[in-house]
């Protein structure tokens, strides 16, 4: 799905601000038709994006997960009359139901990729319009992620039994309207999907394909990268165009030189330009090859994170602010790279990152899935069909950014439980849907019980020692990695990129010896977990967990925080996050 943007054929209109909402816990909003407007009588205001768990003062509104209903009143800009106009959620997190005008136009489920609506036919020009979403986020075991499990299956699903929210995993489940809701006008035909890959790169000699889908009756396609003086045209004679094109002189994309050409498609009709869209597209190559992961052909080294979307008040909202301070401290700390886990994160951090350089490990919201839950075919089936819609939505929102470098189609999802084909089949629709990305799984396995890692190209591994294991023994780092990671290579010779490791550490928490829980025992941990890796050739990155001290479900396990951030939530440095950049910045200045 095209990012939103204003070009020469198109207008834009933001319906971000401050929405009015109405909570739904007796699930009464379809039968009272909240749909055709919600009740005045205790509605509330909410700011999107943003989700609205942090924004209110009430723990039943904190810890909702239930029916929401949110309403705002807008107008369709008169100057769109006879245009065609669309209505785009960034994300809504888990399922959004769309009314406008009192009419359910759409549905989603997945709370972290982008779905639109057509509004010609249902808004007029000039006059107000109302739009209703009913958002949720009741998981079940064919959710994606899932939520809601019983415990007593074992395995992931009672690693957090009693959780509230009741979910097994990890961070706090925010809910709402998460990113910008936008209005577009095009004429009525469109560019409706722009799909470019590099097939061969050489020196500046590049070869290139690309796929451009059309929704509407038009008669040509033109591509340009006039910076390198390349046009094609193509005659439309169905929905969609493929064209081969070669590029000479470019300059390949690579973290030293984030370089992104501008590519344009036109859309032509009766000799007139009826749709006009650009984007940044950086020119490079990723694969794997023996124990090495290779930009341009060059090996790469991944430094880096684990995130989070989370930030207080916002929760797991777009903010752009946030954005441009994690990004600084990515580069102040010397990082090249994070994944976005356990979500795709939001296009515009993506489009940072294509900007700026950093590496980014593109992440589905497949955390913590549990096989145990799901044993019998049918709930398998629909487990395995949600994932493979959200991995289609993730890869036709983010492939043609350079930054992404690889797929991960899940974390920590039991790979070591019997599951038939569940996760070799995802990995080869995820290489039917893009060929030039390697794709993994994040495992948290033991080498010998791991079943699934054969199908990945590299196999990204968590690994807490002097953690959740040896704990306070400092010492057992090494032979506890040593043992790990030789155990993933001798068993399946592919690269391996550690994922997680890290420590909790309460901010200000010091002692003269490393004690768990202190900066000094994160710091500490962390500098042998990276001399240990450093000594395996075919580990091709670190990940520290995590970035930022992110929030969580209520659980004795926690104290309100993950507090394996090197940073705060509010982004202060922790002891841990000096010695990174001194080791990942040597030369700093
Ligand atoms: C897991 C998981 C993370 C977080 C981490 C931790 O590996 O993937 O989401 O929960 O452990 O802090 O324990």
């Amino acid at each position: 799905m095209l990012y939103p943007l204003e070009t020469a054929t198109r207008e834009l209109k933001s319906l971000d601000g401050l929405w009015r909402v109405c909570f739904d816990p007796e699930h009464q909003g379809l039968r009272e038709r909240y749909f055709d407007g919600i009740p005045r009588q205790g509605a509330l205001e909410i700011a999107v994006p943003g989700s609205l768990n942090e924004q209110l003062t009430q723990r039943e509104q904190y810890l909702n997960q239930d029916f929401v209903w949110y309403e705002l009143r807008f107008r369709v800009p008169a100057a769109w009359q006879g245009r065609r106009i669309f209505l785009r959620f960034g994300a809504v997190t888990y399922r959004a139901d769309v009314f406008v005008n009192g009419q359910q136009l759409a549905s989603h489920e997945g709370g972290y990729t982008p779905f639109e609506v057509e509004l010609t036919s249902v808004a007029q020009a000039g006059s107000e319009q109302l739009l209703v979403v009913r958002v949720d986020s009741l998981l079940s075991a064919t959710t994606v992620p899932q939520g809601g499990l019983d415990p007593k299956v074992g395995g992931v699903a009672a690693w957090r039994a009693g959780n509230n929210p009741d979910v097994h995993w990890d961070f706090f489940p925010f809910m709402g309207i998460h990113r910008p809701v936008v209005l577009y006008a095009t004429g009525s035909a469109r560019i409706a999907s722009v799909r470019l890959e590099t097939l061969a790169l050489h020196g500046g000699e590049a070869q290139l394909r690309a796929r451009i889908g059309v929704d509407g009756a038009a008669e040509r396609v033109r591509l340009r990268v006039p910076e390198l003086k390349m046009e094609q045209t193509r005659e439309l004679a169905g929905g969609a165009v493929e064209l081969d094109f070669a590029l000479s002189g470019v300059e390949p994309w690579s973290p030293r030189q984030p370089k992104l050409y501008e590519v344009e498609v036109q859309l032509e009709s009766a000799g007139a330009v009826v749709d006009d869209y650009a984007l940044p597209f950086g020119v490079r190559t990723v694969q794997v090859q023996g124990g090495k992961l290779l930009l341009n052909g060059e090996p790469l080294q991944l430094r880096g994170f684990g995130k989070h979307e989370d930030a207080p008040i916002v929760g797991r909202g777009l903010s752009l602010p946030h954005l441009v301070k994690d990004l600084g401290l990515l580069r102040w700390v010397g990082a090249n790279s994070f994944r976005t886990s356990h979500y795709p994160y939001a296009e515009e951090a993506l489009r940072q990152a294509d900007r700026h350089g950093i590496l980014v490990i593109d992440e589905t919201a497949a955390n913590t899935l549990s096989m145990r839950a799901v044993t019998e075919p049918a709930s398998r089936a629909a487990l395995l069909a949600t994932h493979r819609a959200q991995i289609q939505e993730l890869v036709e929102r983010d492939a043609n950014y350079a930054c992404i470098i690889a797929w991960s189609l899940g974390n920590e999802c039991e790979t070591d439980v019997e599951s038939g084909d569940y996760f070799g089949e995802l990995v080869r629709y995820a290489k039917q849907l893009d060929a030039t990305r390697p794709v993994l799984f994040v495992v948290n396995t033991e080498p010998a019980a791991e079943r699934a890692a054969h199908d990945f190209d590299l196999i990204g591994v968590n690994l807490y020692p002097a953690w959740y294991g040896d704990c306070g023994k400092l010492e057992a780092i090494a032979p506890s990695l040593d043992r790990a990671l030789s155990g993933f290579w001798e068993r399946f010779k592919k690269p391996i990129l550690i994922c997680e490791f890290g420590a909790d550490a309460v901010a200000g928490m010091h002692s003269e010896y490393p004690l768990m829980w202190s900066e000094e025992y994160q710091a500490e941990l962390i500098e042998r977990v990276l001399d240990a890796a450093a000594r395996h050739p075919y580990v091709v990155g670190t990940h520290v967990w995590n970035f930022a001290d992110f929030k969580v479900g209520q659980h004795p396990g926690r104290v309100m925080l993950n507090h394996k951030g090197v940073f705060t939530r509010d982004r202060t440095p922790k002891m841990a996050a000096h010695v990174l950049r001194r080791r990942w910045l040597p030369n700093r200045s």
